[in-house]
């Protein structure tokens, strides 16, 4: 009886080392993969709300601020580099200018009558020009227009020759980059009215 018992023991060892080998020689289950992919849209924003800013009636007499400040909301995924220009007058290059359009024709210039690119406004000189100042943690603000009082960095008429204002090397959120207009003018500026009008770009280069 025994014996029996250790010969069907003995057949079952051996069915089920044959049931492990065949099981560890069936082929596994084919492979099936894919890759995922996306790319990420480049965003580089600039909002400037502002339409219209005015100094109103100037005189000899002060260094004036138009009202209200021009503020530009940056958003950014990479880097972000921006520039200004303006339109100026009477030439479309060169002539970076608050602009007396209608005969006699005369300017403002910016930053002074001979277009320095920097300057310091005084009561009675012509001159026109723009400060520029952050809260945000990563814009960078250039040197040209990091003023403060009466100096100004001069802007530059047309897209072809335009100024970087602010810049990150790395993303921004809602940063946001003020912007306060100054001019000056000597008794002998033409009477009149003088209109300019800014622009601002926002590049990832
Ligand atoms: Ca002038
Ligand atoms: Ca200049």
């Amino acid at each position: 009886m025994i014996k029996k018992i250790e010969k069907i023991a003995k057949g079952l060892l051996i069915l089920a080392l044959v049931g492990l080998l065949i099981v560890w020689t069936l082929p596994p289950e084919p492979a099936s993969s894919h890759t995922v992919t996306a790319t990420v849209a480049t965003i580089v924003t600039c909002t400037t709300p502002l339409t219209e800013t005015v100094f109103g009636t100037i005189d000899n007499t002060a260094v004036y601020t138009s009202s209200p400040d021009a503020t530009t909301t940056v958003n950014s995924n990479t880097s972000v580099y921006m520039r200004v220009y303006d339109v100026g007058g009477p030439d479309a290059t060169g002539t970076p200018s608050l602009y007396k359009s209608a005969a006699p024709t005369d300017n403002i210039g910016s930053a002074d009558a001979s277009y320095a690119d920097t300057a310091t406004l005084v009561d009675g000189t012509e001159g026109y020009g723009i400060q520029a100042t952050t809260t945000g943690a990563n814009m960078v603000i250039a040197p040209r227009f990091l003023k403060t009082g009466n100096n100004v960095g001069g802007l530059e008429a047309s897209s072809t020759y335009s100024v970087l204002l602010a810049s990150s090397s790395v993303a921004v959120s809602a940063e946001v980059i003020n912007v306060i207009h100054k001019a000056a003018v000597p008794s002998t500026q033409t009477s009149g009215d003088y209109s300019d009008t800014i622009t601002y770009t926002c590049t990832a280069s």
